[in-house]
């Protein structure tokens, strides 16, 4: 039954391996370090932890370019190590969920070696194509910058790579390869993994036509995105995958697809529990909200903006399907520092009101490491404190194209990956308790204030909000099974809805201003019970809902 699916009640806590905990002072978080960890992960309550790669790669983009699906990178440890990671996360009664990279492999992957020759049974594992009038096959941008094919001198033909030419795509046309696939999943799910979480699987259809994109203002590049965004055959591959892997481990795995692009309709398709494909989807429409121009060029977020479009997924996966609820990941900004404020006076209120209403909304959360601590975006200043290929690219491109280093910075330091990389902050110690080397990018200074071992002391910490909701979740029936119902929708300051099961309804309100707000007190909800709170309210009036800056509460009428 879906309704019983254990991860509907489940919050998954993500950790990005490299800047998580280093056990051998190399600088780099590792697989030692993360289990000598995990009393931080059982103590907050979450259930699963989802690993971003741990694959040999060249780390060309963090080891989301693997060179070998089937073992360990030196740099994490090695399979005995992740065996005794598994060992040590169910112990504790918590479940792993993978990343699972199979849009692409790294240029260094065997078989793509193996396919630069023309002549090889694994040409046709990737998309390789002669030149076009001594070009590129056709017009597509990658997400890196730059053309999203690369000429390969030894066959003089093109391949595609949809992010680095670090990154070749695998072609999902070809059967063979998707067994490979299907055969490596198995693998480690047999090996005790618990699910995978899918990265950019919507991208992996594409149409075999490779027609070039419409050229929109910015140029040069085309927007092939109608090609290979939930593209021809995608249902057909992950039903397949679904029949070959997911259904022989029944009711034990959680399977979540990284979709960007993917649509509301689409999404209910991935996630129809009758079609066999996927348990949820990552969906980006949120986080794309407060981009402009692109996503290195910021605007302020429209509140109602960010209601209308988290509404709509909450009612169009209603009755079928399922949501992921998430403000971060080691691709976007730092939440606190982007929609709420990291100044001193409102860190932890608006970091716990971000929590609330994000956790409290149906669906299952995910809270990325740090995010429990309310960590801040890290302090960018020039060029070089920058190391994410997505930003030192687009740097790079800009300047090409006539920019100063001053125009670009701006949205680089808003909006830079490198934001959610910095380590974890674990203590007030000069490397943060993360590693007793040299970090491979620094520590944020604020983790004199802004550390675990300061969190876990104080109750009023961002932590033991996190660790409030995540029990609410667990204890509520009403927060994983409830419906939805937005109030207030064209209010710009505050952010309330509903979650109604049985008899038993929860109001949820949020301030998103550093101002006093107030509205219309929602009817029969005067004087209701409260059942969580991010820190004092301002004075009670009758008939109205009035909130202190950056104020959330949950209240319950049975
Ligand atoms: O990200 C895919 C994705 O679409 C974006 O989030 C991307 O990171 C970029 O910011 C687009 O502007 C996934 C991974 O999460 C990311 O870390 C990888 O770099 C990417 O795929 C390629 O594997």
């Amino acid at each position: 039954h879906a309704e019983d699916a254990w991860w509907r009640s489940a919050v998954v806590y993500q950790v990005y391996p490299r800047s998580f905990a280093d056990s051998d002072g190399d600088g780099v978080g590792d697989l030692d370090g993360l289990t000598g960890r995990l009393d931080h992960l059982s103590g907050l309550g979450v259930d699963v932890l989802w690993l971003s790669p741990v694959n040999p790669s060249p780390q060309a983009d963090n080891g989301y370019d693997i060179s070998d699906y089937q073992d360990i990178d030196p740099v994490f440890g090695d399979l005995a190590a992740f065996d005794r990671l598994v060992g040590a996360v169910h112990e504790r009664g918590m479940k792993l969920v993978m990343d699972l990279v199979v849009n692409h492999t790294s240029d260094e992957h065997p078989w793509f070696q193996e396919s630069r020759d023309p002549a090889s049974p694994k040409r046709d594992w990737y998309w390789w194509r002669p030149p076009r009038e001594g070009r590129e096959p056709n017009n597509w941008g990658s997400f890196f910058s730059g053309a999203a094919w690369e000429l390969d001198a030894a066959s003089d033909a093109y391949y595609l790579h949809l992010f680095s030419p670090k990154q070749p795509d695998l072609n999902w046309e070809n059967p063979r390869m998707r067994r490979a696939v299907y055969a490596m999943m198995r693998w480690w799910l047999d090996r005790g993994v618990d699910g995978f979480r899918m990265d950019v699987v919507n991208l992996i259809s594409k149409d075999p036509a490779l027609p070039d994109g419409e050229v929109h203002e910015q140029g040069p590049y085309g927007d092939g995105s109608p090609y290979f965004v939930c593209g021809p055959r995608i249902h057909d591959y992950l039903q397949e995958m679904h029949r070959e892997v997911i259904a022989r481990y029944p009711g034990r795995l959680l399977t979540v697809g990284e979709m960007p692009g993917v649509t509301v309709e689409q999404a209910r398709l991935f996630t129809d529990p009758a079609r066999a494909e996927l348990d949820m989807v990552f969906q980006f429409e949120h986080v794309g909200l407060d981009h402009g121009r692109g996503k290195f060029d910021p605007r302020p977020l429209r509140l109602t903006d960010l209601k209308d479009s988290l509404g709509r997924w909450q009612s169009g996966l209603a009755d079928v399907g399922w949501n992921s609820l998430y403000w971060n990941n080691h691709d976007q900004p730092r939440a606190v520092s982007r929609f709420g404020d990291d100044g001193p006076s409102h860190r932890t209120r608006s970091a716990t009101m971000l929590a609330t209403v994000l956790h409290l909304h149906r669906g299952t959360p995910y809270v990325y490491q740090g995010e429990e601590l309310g960590m801040a975006n890290a302090p960018l200043r020039t060029v070089e404190d920058f190391r994410d290929i997505e930003s030192l690219n687009h740097y790079t491109e800009a300047l090409r194209a006539g920019a100063q280093p001053e125009d670009v910075l701006p949205g680089l330091r808003a909006m830079g990956r490198d934001n959610a990389r910095t380590p974890m902050q674990w203590d007030a110690s000069p490397h943060a308790g993360f590693t007793t080397g040299t970090p491979w990018i620094p520590v944020n200074p604020d983790h004199t204030e802004v550390n675990a071992e300061a969190a876990l002391a104080d109750p009023g910490s961002v932590y033991h909000h996190y660790r409030r909701l995540i029990a609410l979740r667990h204890q509520e029936p009403a927060v994983v099974h409830g419906d939805f119902t937005m109030l207030l929708p064209d209010d710009e300051r505050i952010y309330a809805f509903t979650r109604r099961h049985g008899r038993t309804v929860l109001l949820v309100v949020g301030n998103f201003t550093g101002d006093t707000a107030s509205a219309v007190m929602p009817a029969g909800w005067d004087g209701a019970e409260l059942v969580m709170s991010n820190g004092p309210s301002v004075p009670a009036r009758p008939g109205r809902l009035v909130l202190a800056p950056w104020e959330a509460r949950v209240h319950r009428r049975n």
